[in-house]
């Protein structure tokens, strides 16, 4: 009997996969067992280096004490609380602890469980308060081709995924799209921010004239998108738009889910680019990605809107059974105080010419036809195998994943994100793999 049998389920139908290729998993499934700083162990027990921080998530690297200690304790002391008129100590240290590290001017704090919902209570927050400021009139929504906002209607009404959008229906009504700052053709190989495109923000101001400012409550930006592929913008593309919104009474919604706590080398992307939005989105790295939490952070303008009327009414008709539940408060808590301890929130700087060289080493490998880098973010674009879109990447990651080393793909882009207490010598590591997996594919 292999070690792999002791620890396989022995049928593996039931559980329908997100967001996997679920036939292709259940043939020759790969499982993770345990997980340690900056590898996983499978269930055949290799190590397998993880460079993509789970999903974006674990940015201090897997199974850290503090927080893994801190989840047990408050198991054990309070396991749940009300989430609704009722409250407890945790949940408002961790949202104080969060204003303390997010840009000036984003002071107040509304928890939820995931970065789709972090998404969803955004644009329910822009448009209860330009209502409750009296222009209800605002009810349009614009987000951006390849914007990735969750899965759930709002977010993916706002969000520019073809394939995330065109089996739902008629989605928000309302909704409309700035288009995307990919630019191949002028920006490839471009190291950091590209030089091309800051004209592409003004289809704001387009788009804001055929609808009427009048009409549109706010803008909702990934800072990089992410998901689709680590698209950055042009230098003064983001204070465009900020300049644009402001100038029309729109709310700019920076979703920070992936960029939040030290993708970038900063604290935020809102920090990296110097531009503040009126309402952040983050998830993921808020809990170290160990259990499921978001953060939504808004103005005090915008949160004391809502302050007003008999003071034993609710205010704002929104949360969820787990907002701010304890043990994901206490994991927060604990997350945080590791960033701090090890200046994880910043290392990104450190590291980011090594991982920017180490990238752009494989500049002339086969297939790649760009390469992308901020913070400690990168990504890799291969050409597509003609008429089969996304066969080539997948190969790189069966490739990767079988030499120890996680990546990941999306389209025909390999996007790599590794937990920010990777070293240079893993950076190598990790490059390398890609590297060798790029020359053993078709
Ligand atoms: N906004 C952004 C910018 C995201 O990247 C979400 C919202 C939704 O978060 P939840 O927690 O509901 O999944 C995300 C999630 C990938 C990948 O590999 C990216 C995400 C999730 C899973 C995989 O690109 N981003």
């Amino acid at each position: 009997m292999s070690t792999s049998s002791a620890v396989a389920p022995n049928d593996l139908s039931a559980f329908w996969m997100p967001f996997t290729a679920n036939r292709q998993f259940k043939k020759s499934p790969r499982l993770f067992v345990a997980a340690k700083d900056m590898h996983y162990t499978t269930s055949d027990g290799r190590q397998v280096l993880d460079g993509t921080a789970g999903l974006w998530c674990v940015n201090a690297g897997h199974a850290r004490p503090k927080i893994v200690e801190a989840i047990g304790r408050q198991a054990a002391e309070l396991d749940y609380a009300p989430a609704f008129q009722m409250g407890h100590p945790k949940a408002f240290e961790l949202a104080n602890r969060i204003v303390d590290i997010a840009p000036a001017g984003l002071d107040h704090v509304l928890f939820t469980n995931s970065g789709s919902e972090s998404v969803e209570t955004a644009l329910k927050v822009a448009l209860a308060y330009h209502r409750a400021r009296g222009e209800g009139g605002r009810f349009r929504l614009i987000g951006r081709e390849r914007g990735y906002h969750g899965v759930n209607f709002g977010g993916i009404s706002v969000g520019g995924i073809v394939a995330n959008r065109k089996m739902f229906g008629t989605l928000l009504t309302g909704v409309d799209h700035l288009p995307h700052t990919h630019d191949l053709a002028r920006n490839a190989f471009s190291r950091g921010e590209p030089q091309h495109g800051v004209e592409l923000a003004d289809e704001l101001e387009r788009i804001v004239t055929l609808h009427d400012p009048s009409t549109i409550a706010a803008v909702i930006v990934e800072p990089v998108a992410g998901s689709t592929g680590v698209l950055i913008p042009p230098p003064g593309y983001l204070r465009r738009l900020r300049e644009i919104t402001k100038k029309h009474g729109i709310l700019l919604i920076f979703d920070e889910v992936i960029t939040g706590y030290g993708r970038l080398g900063t604290p935020f992307a809102a920090d990296y680019f110097g531009v503040t939005p009126d309402i952040m989105v983050t998830a993921k790295g808020l809990t170290n990605g160990v259990i499921p939490m978001g953060a939504v952070l808004v103005s005090a303008e915008i949160h004391d809107t809502f302050m007003t009327g008999p003071e034993h009414l609710i205010e704002f008709f929104h949360g969820y059974t787990y907002s701010g539940n304890p043990i994901a408060s206490a994991a927060g808590l604990a997350t945080l105080e590791t960033y701090k301890e090890e200046g994880l929130l910043t290392r990104g700087a450190a590291l980011a010419r090594a991982w920017e060289d180490a990238l752009h080493s494989l500049k002339g490998e086969r297939h790649v036809i760009d390469i992308r880098n901020i913070g400690l973010v990168g990504a890799i674009e291969l050409e597509p195998i003609a008429g089969q879109p996304t066969k080539r990447a997948f190969s790189a990651f069966l490739k990767a994943y079988e030499a120890g080393y996680l990546i990941r793909t999306t389209g025909d882009i390999i996007a790599l994100s590794p937990p920010l207490i990777i070293t240079e010598s893993q950076i190598g590591e990790l490059i390398d793999a890609v590297r060798a997996a790029l020359r053993s594919i078709a």
